[in-house]
């Protein structure tokens, strides 16, 4: 069997511009295929990187999730379900992925030599892709929360100065340190403080600890909490005003409350609702450059589809958001 890690053979070391998946022969192109195994089933795009308007990077990792385990089949269940979503979109009376190219990555496999070589590859990994795809909005998709600190990292050093974070989270993730790595979920956030200021919503599942870190960090860390959020929609204005003008979003998809999403390793009673965070993040993106986001945590329970479905719902609504709602959509 070739060594999946070997360049000559794994599978993301081909030419640049080749699509994920098999290619149909040319001569056989008018037979019935099924759609492609890509984001939304979208034709896969050729072409440089930065052409995109969109790229999804999937990431399965997994290391550390706490209890439930899962999620290294998140990425794979929420591409399978967007492939069957509608594209049109009542809320812009449109069909926002008509003429937006979006390129579905393959799924990077990190070394699995422990949390800290792995984030360390990731990091180099998603510089290269970030710097690849230009002004393109990248879309990770997870894969353990873990993988969000070092895209981060990557994106603030790219942008030459603090971002902040916004953090759809029902944990605040600021530990030191948990189960005896520093890169753990649970300590994600507190891995980017020195170089992003992070708004955390949706809270609801937080230690001591974490709190006293926040106050720590001063106006590095906002925290705004679910039964804040239950009692009426005056912490969006609270949000806003803490995020700066450059934003990376990161979605865990814990944030939502379980009933609608219980596909997750650490669910919480009480979290966001679909509406209400669907206006929350478009206020983002008409007033913040979201240069780019991830999606993570999602653990699919066989035979139960729709939260699958919610997670790549959200992320088309991202990319439509994203693409006609300003910010800087090339
Ligand atoms: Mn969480």
């Amino acid at each position: 069997m070739p060594n999946r890690r070997d360049p000559d053979t794994a599978r993301g070391a081909e030419a640049p511009g080749r699509p994920a998946g098999p290619e149909v022969p040319p001569e056989l192109e008018d037979l019935p295929w099924e759609l492609p195994h890509t984001f939304l089933g979208a034709e896969q795009a050729t072409g440089p990187l930065h052409e995109a308007h969109a790229v999804i990077l999937p990431v399965p990792f997994e290391a550390t999730t706490s209890w439930g385990g899962g999620t290294r089949r998140g990425p794979r269940a929420l591409l399978e379900a967007s492939r069957y979503i509608e594209l049109y979109d009542g809320e812009f009376d449109a069909e926002p992925a008509t003429g937006m190219v979006v390129r579905t990555l393959p799924a990077l496999e990190l070394t699995r030599e422990g949390p800290g070589p792995a984030m360390a590859e990731l990091q180099a990994a998603y510089r290269r892709v970030a710097d690849a795809a230009g002004d393109a909005f990248v879309v990770m998709l997870g894969g353990e929360h873990s993988i969000s600190a070092p895209a981060i990292r990557a994106q603030a050093d790219r942008s030459g100065g603090r971002i902040s974070v916004l953090q759809m989270d029902a944990h605040a993730d600021l530990r030191a340190e948990y189960e005896g790595t520093p890169h753990s979920h649970a300590s994600a956030m507190a891995r980017v403080l020195d170089v992003a200021d992070v708004v955390a919503v949706g809270l609801r599942g937080v230690s001591r600890e974490e709190v006293e870190a926040s106050r720590a960090a001063g106006g590095a860390s906002t925290l705004i909490w679910a039964d804040e959020m239950a009692a009426g929609e005056g912490w969006m204005e609270r949000a806003l005003e803490a995020l700066g003008p450059v934003v990376y979003l990161t979605f865990d998809v814990d944030y939502f409350d379980p009933s609608l999403m219980p596909s997750t390793g650490t669910p919480e009673p009480g979290g966001g609702d679909w509406y209400t965070t669907l206006r929350f993040l478009r206020r983002v993106f008409e007033t913040r450059t979201v240069v780019a986001a991830d999606v993570v945590e999602l653990a699919p329970i066989p035979g139960v589809a729709a939260p699958d479905f919610l997670a790549a719902k959200l992320v088309y609504k991202l990319l439509t958001y994203r693409r006609m709602c300003g910010g800087a959509a090339p």
